[in-house]
């Protein structure tokens, strides 16, 4: 479906950049079954970085971005805050909206694709900081899910403003002090999966970005299900090594550490039966698609 949408033009084709020519060459669009496992044999959707060297937030870009099932046609919605240092490196059509306001703006964005592209599956994503989806933007994000937009809203869970110095989030855990909130965190971090469940959400997974294969099948799931139902919520551990005081190698050991039993970090995925009988028929289908596509190829 999608390779002459992002074929070179003749006349400029000298022109464009060897890293853009390489991504129309040998990137994963157009392949249904693209997924994780293509990181490290086929050109990368994301061509480099500019966050900490070894920050999670980097680690769960990668896996998003080899997971989406529909890059070609795909728009991803940022705000202010450390990922928006990395919008400017991706391969796919993005909006950097005012920090908060990024709901508002996928908002308006999903339904003006579907009115000039009905006859089209568009898949929009909200990636946002904990900043920006539960305080500064909690209004505009849970508006979203009342008024049931379908599309999926990614939170990078670090659990404070990372990209202004360490401030206080409703995301960070009790207790705990940042460099720029000294006197300690009061209260419990905000339950914020249940309230996007009790919020319209159908699809809701929170999880760390340790486990490639699991980011891939939540975020699959929520695309599925946004495009089908409505609104969906993942929430992604990708903690800020800096403000915890780690190097650049430790992320992957405090993501394992608080996904352990008892953990606030255990995978968990809100859904009602009726999405839960929905994935299933899709998961099934995609299974079927690929063994039938091994089959032509053996
Ligand atoms: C309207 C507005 N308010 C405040 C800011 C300042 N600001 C920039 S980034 C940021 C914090 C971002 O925190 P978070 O969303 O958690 O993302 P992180 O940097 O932790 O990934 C703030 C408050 C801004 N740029 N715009
Ligand atoms: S400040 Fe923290 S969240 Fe931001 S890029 Fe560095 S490690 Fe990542
Ligand atoms: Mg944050």
């Amino acid at each position: 479906m999608s390779k002459e949408k992002i074929a070179l033009c003749e006349d400029l084709a000298d022109v464009m950049p060897p890293e853009y020519q390489e991504l129309v060459a040998t990137a994963t669009f157009g392949n249904q079954d693209r997924g994780w496992k293509d990181i490290g044999s086929s050109k990368e959707l994301i061509e480099q970085h500019s966050l900490c060297a070894g920050c999670p937030e980097s680690i769960a870009f990668r896996f998003i971005m080899s997971s989406i099932p529909n890059p070609e046609d795909s728009v991803f919605v940022g705000s202010t805050g450390c990922t928006s240092l990395v919008f400017p490196q991706v391969g796919i059509h993005n909006i950097h909206s005012l920090f908060g306001n990024q709901n508002a703006i996928a908002s308006g964005l999903q339904r003006a694709l579907a009115v000039r592209f009905p006859d089209r599956v568009k898949d929009v994503y909200v990636l946002a900081g904990d900043g920006a989806t539960v305080d500064i933007g909690l209004d505009m994000t849970m508006q979203s899910w009342f008024r049931q937009e379908k599309f999926t809203t990614i939170c990078f869970d670090n659990e404070l403003y990372a990209n202004t110095g360490g401030q206080e989030s409703g995301l960070m855990q009790k207790g705990f002090v940042a460099k720029m909130a000294p006197v300690g965190k009061k209260f419990e971090k905000v339950k914020l999966p249940e309230i996007a469940f009790e919020s319209g959400c159908h699809y809701v997974a929170i999880l760390t970005v340790s486990k490639p294969n699991r980011v891939e099948q939540a975020i699959r799931r929520a695309t599925y299900v946004a495009r089908e139902f409505g609104p969906t919520y993942i929430q992604l551990y990708t903690p800020c090594i800096l403000e915890i005081g780690k190097q650049s190698m430790e992320g992957l050991d405090e993501m394992k550490d608080s996904e352990s039993i008892g953990g606030r970090f255990v995978m968990r995925e809100l859904m009602t039966d009726e999405v839960k009988a929905f994935i299933k028929e899709k998961e099934a289908e995609d299974k079927a698609r690929r063994k039938q596509a091994k089959a032509v190829t053996a």
